[in-house]
Order: structure tokens, then C-alpha cells, then sequence
């Protein structure tokens, strides 16, 4: 139940795992109707296989048992609206549960649950985004001194790739993976442009 959820959370904060042990990033989202838009990108790819294909992240789906991968992710749904209480104790107790960074999307006109995560999160950076194109304004309309940072619509597979850019300022490996990853965009460019001219 969602209060057996928050009670878990606010136990792991109190709990001394070393930061390899923990999840590095957390992915949250309004709605198991987001699921797709936020892990798979629907018709392109999304934060899943950014993390899990491109930069070898694995998903943690236990806090007590981290999987052998050094850097894991974890996802939750947990609603601005139907959960404010289990987004706040998310957001709560990030920063103690070892994350580094979240990701938030959600969808709708009112997609509050990336801007109120960043603000009870704060400092831990969040990304948010908007899983339709009509949450766009929503998400990144924040007052200034609260800050989010925000990908376009539907597009969290550069949200994962932010992410680990900032992990990347902490570990070498993870920077690593994301030049190794971006060299890889290369290959193909370039192409039709000599076909087209043989
Ligand atoms: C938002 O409302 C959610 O993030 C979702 O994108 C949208 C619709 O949610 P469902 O009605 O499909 O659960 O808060």
C-alpha cells in the first residue's frame, strides 16, 4: 500500500549503505500510463534503454540488493495528485536514500509532479519531463529560485543521458560511457550525402 511504501522509504534513509549499493539515479512518473513514454520512448527509445543498452546501468528494483552493474537506477509511480504524500517522501528522502539525481516525468496539462519533486528534492538536481506536448509549459513554468532542468516532450531518453552527465563529474567510468556512446553517433552521419554524390 502507499503507506507501507512511504514507511519503507523513510527507513532506507536511515539506513548506511555504502553508494555502490544504492541507486544512482531515480526515475518517477505520474502514471503507469507513462511507463512507456518514460522507459521506452514509445516509437524512439527512452530513459530504459539509454541507461540499460547505451551506458550499462542496471535497474535496481531492491533497495537491499543491488544489482552487480556499479551504477543502477530505480523507478516509482507516484503521483502529484492522487499521492502527494508518497511524492513528498520520494522527494523527501532522495538525497539520504544515496541518489544523485531523479528524473521526473509526467503528463497532462497539469504535470506538477517534476516541478513539486524539484522543489521538496532541492538541492539534488531533477530533470523533468514532459511525457506529452501539452505538458511542456507545465513542466518547465517554474518561478524563479526553484529550479528544474527539462528535455522536450516524450524525450526521456536524453533525460537519462543528463543524468549521467552529471553522475559523470563524480565518476570517470560513467564519462566514459557517455563519450564512448556519443563517438558512436558518428558512425552513419555522413553518408547519404556521398551516395547521393557518387
Ligand atoms: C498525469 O496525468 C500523469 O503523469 C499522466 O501522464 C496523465 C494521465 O494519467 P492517467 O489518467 O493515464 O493515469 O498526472
Amino acid at each position: 500500500s502507499v503507506s507501507d511504501l512511504i514507511d519503507r522509504l523513510h527507513e532506507e534513509a536511515t539506513q548506511d549503505r555504502p553508494a555502490a549499493e544504492t541507486p544512482d539515479v531515480g526515475i518517477v512518473m505520474g502514471s503507469d500510463s507513462d511507463l512507456e513514454t518514460m522507459l521506452t520512448g514509445g516509437e524512439r527509445r527512452g530513459a530504459y534503454d539509454a541507461f540499460v543498452d547505451e551506458l550499462g546501468f542496471a535497474e535496481q528494483t531492491d533497495y537491499e540488493n543491488a544489482p552487480d552493474e556499479r551504477f543502477t537506477f530505480e523507478t516509482y509511480v507516484t503521483s502529484a495528485h492522487r499521492t502527494p504524500d508518497l511524492m513528498a517522501a520520494y522527494a523527501e528522502t532522495a538525497e539520504e536514500r544515496g541518489l544523485d539525481v531523479i528524473i521526473a516525468g509526467a503528463g497532462g496539462k497539469s504535470a506538477d509532479l517534476p516541478n513539486m519533486t524539484a522543489s521538496i528534492a532541492y538541492p539534488l538536481p531533477v530533470i523533468g519531463v514532459p511525457v506529452q506536448e501539452k505538458s511542456v509549459d507545465s513542466v518547465i513554468g517554474m518561478p524563479t529560485g526553484a529550479p528544474l532542468v527539462a528535455v522536450d516532450a516524450g524525450k526521456s531518453f536524453n533525460a537519462a543521458l543528463s543524468a549521467a552527465q552529471i553522475l559523470a563529474r563524480q565518476y570517470d567510468d560513467v564519462r566514459d560511457r557517455l563519450v564512448t556512446y556519443h563517438d558512436g553517433l558518428r558512425d552513419g552521419v555522413g553518408t547519404v550525402s556521398r551516395e547521393l554524390h557518387d
